[in-house]
C-alpha cells in the first residue's frame, strides 16, 4: 500500500515538472539505480499526551574555538555581492555563552512503540548567497523539504544518505521544488555539485523530538510522553553523545551535553 502511494508520488511529480516550470529549464535529476526505498512500517500506536514532560538544556563547548575557514565565492560574483563582508565556514560555530550553534538533539531510543503524524506543514531550504539556510535542520520522515533557489545563479543538490535514496537534480534561478525522505536517518549531509563550499545537514526523524541549537545553544523537547529515553547530540565536526534521561508523568528534566575543542 504504501509501496504503491511512493510510486504514485513521484509519478505525479515527474508528470508536474514540466507544468511547474514555466518559461526556465524544468529541473534535471540524475536518478541512481539504488530501488527507491519504502516506506518504514508505523505499526505502534499514537503517545498519550495527558501526563507529557519535557527535556531541555544545552550543549556546550570547552576550550578556544577554532577558526573557520573562509569562503571564496569570487567564481559567483552575484552570490558574493549578496554577503556584507566575508564569509566563513559554519562548521564550528561558538556562541557567546560558550555553547554550540547547529548541534542537533533527538530522541534516539524510547519511542519505538508509538507512531506519529506526518507534519503537514513543509521545511523549506533555501540557498541564498551560495549559502543553504538553515545549515542543520530536522523534519520527520515523509515531510516535505520545499527548496527553493533565490540565487541568479544554477545550484545542484545533491544529499548524500546512507538509508535513503541518493539523488541529485540542477535547479536554475527563481525554481521550487519539494522532496522528502522516507526513512529515518540522522544525519544526511547536502552538497552542491556546482559550489563544493555548500553544505546542509538534515537529520530525518520518525518522531517530532528533535531540535537545533541555536544562538544560545539551548534546546527544547517538549509533550514528550514519560518513559525512558537516550537522546543522542549530533555536530558536524565533534561527532555525537548520548545520554539516558528519565521522564516522569509531567516532569521536566534537564540536561547538558559537552563537547570539547
Ligand atoms: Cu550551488
Amino acid at each position: 500500500m504504501l509501496h504503491h502511494k511512493f510510486h504514485l508520488g513521484l509519478v505525479l511529480f515527474l508528470v508536474s515538472v514540466p507544468l511547474a516550470c514555466g518559461g526556465g529549464a524544468p529541473p534535471t535529476e540524475e536518478a541512481s539505480d539504488q530501488a527507491p526505498p519504502t516506506e518504514e512500517a508505523s505499526q505502534g500506536v499514537a503517545p498519550d499526551l495527558s501526563q507529557a514532560g519535557a527535556v531541555s538544556g544545552k550543549v556546550n563547548f570547552q576550550g578556544e574555538a577554532p577558526q573557520m575557514a573562509r569562503i571564496r565565492m569570487g567564481a559567483e560574483p552575484d552570490c558574493e555581492a549578496k554577503h556584507d563582508g566575508p564569509v566563513y565556514s559554519q562548521e564550528v560555530i561558538v556562541n557567546d555563552n560558550g555553547t554550540l550553534k547547529n548541534a542537533f538533539v533527538w530522541v534516539k531510543e524510547g519511542l519505538e512503540q508509538y507512531s506519529f503524524e506526518t507534519p503537514s506543514e513543509p521545511v523549506t531550504l533555501a540557498q541564498d548567497g551560495c549559502r543553504y539556510l538553515p545549515h542543520v535542520f530536522g523534519v520527520q520522515r515523509g515531510q516535505e523539504i520545499k527548496i527553493t533557489n533565490g540565487d541568479p545563479t544554477t545550484h545542484n543538490i545533491h544529499p548524500l544518505p546512507q538509508q535513503n535514496r541518493e539523488w541529485n537534480i540542477s535547479q536554475s534561478s527563481g525554481q521550487e521544488m519539494t522532496r522528502s525522505f522516507p526513512r529515518q536517518e540522522v544525519m544526511i549531509p547536502v552538497k552542491c555539485n556546482i559550489h563544493p563550499w555548500m553544505k546542509a545537514y538534515v537529520g530525518v526523524v520518525s518522531h517530532p523530538y528533535f531540535a537545533v541549537t541555536g544562538e544560545d545553544g539551548s534546546f527544547e523537547l517538549k509533550n514528550l510522553p514519560p518513559g525512558d529515553y537516550t537522546l543522542q547530540v549530533w555536530h558536524e565536526k565533534y561527532g555525537t553523545q548520548e545520554q539516558q534521561v528519565t521522564v516522569a508523568p509531567q516532569e521536566s528534566q534537564e540536561i547538558e551535553f559537552s563537547f570539547e575543542g
